[in-house]
């Protein structure tokens, strides 16, 4: 494992497969506009030399670090190795961004300042102020199909339930015990969100420019979909008997309690 000491407290985790064309731009952009965050590139031995490309950026700043694994074993599982990464070396805020130029790093600071008051910070598309640029209309509604379809089985009052721009402190992390979500593609979006919400975590939406991909292949699939329809419509119907009786746990007491646990063993 890699023990190079931490330069900052925030690290945003991005996953590539096929990414060449795009990550040295991404991780430039991020580098300059967010001068506090170290990166994590969490490559599945992308057949393009991505990880290769990544190991040189991370040889040459302090702040770039790789992971590499042997095969491509889907978006949670690379995000759940980089979680696990960053937090066994003491980061406190984790952010989700891909490396495609979707997520737009120069709209980073959005999402840390709401992290202030919040335990998990969405970037949205659909909140007002929000948009998406260069999507056809097929991929808009599907968008905004799926996460309508995901508000009302979930009972989750967020409008972007899907996107994968986001912020979590380290305490969010550890109560939604990502290391148990299995969900592979952006299932895993919906995954750790509905973990979050029925733990009472405070989540809050901020308005992202989202940028359509210009270089290299998007990684959606028919049974990226199918794998969300399904998770939701049986996560919906099990929640549904709590949810008629308003039964939601306030973990952001377990949170509290977490955090001033650990200041205590700190401290003494
Ligand atoms: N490590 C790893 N990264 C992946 C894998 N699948 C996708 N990614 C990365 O996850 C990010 C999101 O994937 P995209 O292909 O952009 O998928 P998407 O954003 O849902 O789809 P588009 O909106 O069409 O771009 C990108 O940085 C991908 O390179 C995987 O199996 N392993
Ligand atoms: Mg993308």
């Amino acid at each position: 494992m890699n023990a190079t000491p931490r330069s900052n407290d925030t690290l945003v985790v991005i996953p590539t497969y096929n990414e060449r064309e795009n990550l040295s731009d991404i991780i430039a952009r991020l580098l300059r506009s967010a001068p506090t965050v170290d990166v994590l590139v969490v490559d599945d031995n992308s057949p393009d030399g991505t990880g290769a490309l990544a190991s040189v950026l991370a040889a040459g700043h302090d702040r770039i670090n790789v992971l590499h694994r042997t095969e491509k074993d889907g978006l949670g599982a690379a995000y759940r190795a980089g979680f696990d990464w960053g937090l066994a070396r003491g980061y406190e805020r984790f952010v989700e961004m891909d490396a495609d130029g979707s997520h737009q790093p120069e709209q980073l600071s959005r999402l840390l300042d709401r992290l202030e008051d919040s335990d998990v910070v969405l970037g949205s598309r659909w909140v007002r102020g929000g948009s998406v640029e260069n999507w056809p209309l097929r991929r808009s509604v599907l968008s905004q199909g799926g996460s309508l379809y995901a508000r009302i089985a979930l009972g989750i009052p967020v409008r972007d339930i899907t996107g994968g721009y986001r912020a979590f402190t380290a305490d969010a992390l550890r109560t939604v015990d990502y290391q148990n979500v299995l969900s592979r593609g952006y299932c895993f979006q919906i995954d750790m969100l509905w973990r979050a919400y029925t733990a009472g975590l405070r989540i809050s939406e901020v308005p992202i420019t989202f940028v359509e991909r210009v270089h290299g292949e998007s990684k959606m699939s028919s049974g990226i979909v199918k794998e969300a329809i399904l998770r939701v419509t049986v996560w919906g119907l099990r929640g549904l008997p709590s949810r008629i009786a308003g039964d939601r746990k306030n973990a952001a007491v377990t949170i509290r309690a977490a955090r001033v646990a650990r200041e205590h063993s700190h401290a003494s």
